[in-house]
């Protein structure tokens, strides 16, 4: 059984984890409208991955004898100027995704909860694996800079990036 204190915190990621899924869905909107299809692939699975966490959070906080709610939301942005913003906003927001996972971890082991510290365990891989996978996409737009051939190949990237995660997750 889960404390209050600790349902509270986990609902808090919940809505966090549902807010990045909007986020995402917003950037990939933006991506498909604007001549990237690749990084709206890959946006558009990367906002369905965000939606998994979010349920298994749901899952996790039910078994555990807590009861989800859902918050509200805020409304994401919806315009860009470039892919380069896409990505540095993408990265942005998983550093900030990172440290209130930190945040989380740090009050469930201060509240004793060891269980939901273990559980937690698979965030903080996560949160580590996704940074590095956009740090590298980064790495990449930047030094492409505004080359049209070179946005076009990393676009390409992207796309096959989008049809592997997605075959990862049916796996
Ligand atoms: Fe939920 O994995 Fe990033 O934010």
């Amino acid at each position: 059984m889960i404390t209050k204190k600790v349902e509270s915190a986990l609902i808090e990621q919940i809505r966090l984890e549902e807010q990045s899924s909007r986020i995402y869905m917003a950037m990939a909107s933006w991506c498909e409208t604007n001549g990237y299809p690749g990084a709206a692939a890959f946006l558009f699975a990367h906002s369905d991955e965000e939606r998994l966490h979010m349920t298994k959070l749901v899952g996790y906080v039910n078994d555990r004898g807590g009861h989800t709610i859902l918050k509200a939301l805020e409304m994401p942005d919806n315009e860009y100027t470039s892919l380069l913003d896409v990505f540095q906003k993408v990265l942005k927001h998983e550093e900030f995704v990172t440290s209130e996972i930190n945040n989380l971890y740090g009050l469930v082991l201060k509240e004793g909860d060891y269980l939901t510290g273990q559980f937690l365990q698979w965030y903080i891989a996560e949160q580590i694996e996704e940074e590095s996978l956009f740090h590298s996409i980064l790495d990449k737009i930047n030094l492409t800079g505004e080359e049209r051939g070179g946005i076009f190949h990393i676009d390409k990237e992207l796309k096959e990036m989008a049809v592997a995660e997605t075959a990862g997750e049916q796996a």
